[in-house]
């Protein structure tokens, strides 16, 4: 999502990011079914979900790379610099009453969702899949339609999991099947990949809730090859979102001097419990170079690092954001 687009509360669909690991399944709708295996299987067509109890969710949702280019040593994968991030305003069905239905007994304790995407990762040959805790499921939402329209095919057509709070990978899309689990799920996407790691060998934790982050919409206009910011001298807004998966975000400062004193920026646009808020303030420039900085604290007492912390899948780096400046 280029950065501008912070300025909208719903991001355009052609402005959300994207983060496809292997290629966009084209579906059949009329022949698509989701299967739903519990005690029950249960096979649902789009129609049968679309005639189900519906609600809309606005859920600002961030990979888990955000931040990846960023980290020095590089690591090898998608190289986000921190544009990695959307909100949209999704509708579907509630996850959990469909899985009453089909039938969750006491030993579940993992859902598993398998997308219709198929490639190889870490030289194994897999459909995309995750698994949650059936405790993380309870706000999830089934959804067909993303900002009043039906689903796109890159964002999932035509279903996807949303999974408000929970960083994107979490979030599978071009949905087969659903399976209640009564044992940890070890497929690849979950045991290798998405934990947090110094070196292959280590276990690891699981990445699960969004980091809080700020991010400032940069101020001014860019330089073609350097993408530098130029401003006049005078009085500015700046301007932005922040998020947080794990609490409502409470407080967002605001530094114009590469981090030496801080202020409070307004907290502005409210979208709903999860999604991102909006966040304003003004800055009289003066002339020279200046360096930008926004930090978010959220109501669970979570906030950002100065600087990111190494791991081996380069994952969950919200350090703060730094955009220099010149004033002229
Ligand atoms: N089936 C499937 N679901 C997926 C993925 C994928 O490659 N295949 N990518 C995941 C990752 S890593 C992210 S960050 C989000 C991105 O969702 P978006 O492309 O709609 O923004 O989808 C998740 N769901
Ligand atoms: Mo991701």
């Amino acid at each position: 999502m280029p950065l501008e687009a912070l300025r909208f509360p719903i991001t355009p669909i052609g402005m959300h990011y994207l983060l496809i690991h292997f290629d966009v399944p084209i579906v059949d709708a009329a022949k698509w079914r989701l299967e739903v295996a519990g005690q029950t299987t249960l096979s649902l067509s789009l129609d049968a979900l679309r005639a189900r109890p519906a609600v809309e969710l606005v859920s600002t949702m961030e990979c888990a790379g955000n931040g990846r280019a960023l980290i020095e040593p590089r690591v090898e994968s998608q190289p986000w610099l921190q544009e990695a991030v959307g909100t949209a305003r999704w509708r579907g069905t509630p996850l959990r009453p469909l899985l009453d239905e089909a039938g969750v007994d006491d030993a579940g304790s993992e859902v598993l969702f398998t997308g219709l995407d198929r490639g190889i990762d870490g030289g194994e040959e897999q459909s995309y899949a995750r698994a949650l805790p059936l405790d993380a499921i309870d706000d999830a939402l089934l959804a067909y339609e993303m900002n009043g329209g039906p689903l796109p095919p890159q964002h999932g057509f035509p279903l996807r999991l949303v999974v408000p709070g929970w960083y994107g990978m979490t979030n599978v899309k071009w949905l087969a099947r659903i399976d209640v689990l009564d044992a940890p799920h070890t497929g690849y996407q979950n045991a290798k990949a998405y934990r947090m790691r110094q070196h292959e060998e280590e276990e690891g934790v699981p990445l699960t809730r969004m980091l809080p982050r700020a991010l400032m919409a940069p101020p001014g206009i860019p330089d073609f090859f350097t993408r530098e910011r130029r401003i006049q001298a005078g009085e500015h807004v700046v301007e932005g979102r922040a998020w947080s998966g794990h609490a409502p975000v409470e407080q967002v400062e605001v530094s114009t001097d590469g981090g030496a004193t801080w202020r409070d920026a307004e907290l502005t646009d409210d979208v709903g419990p999860h999604a991102w808020r909006g966040w304003r303030t003004t800055w009289s420039a003066k002339r020279g170079e200046h360096e930008l900085l926004c930090r978010a604290y959220d109501a669970a007492g979570n906030s950002q690092p100065e600087a990111p912390q190494w791991n081996l899948g380069g994952y969950a780096n919200n350090a703060l954001q730094r955009v220099r400046v010149v004033v002229g």
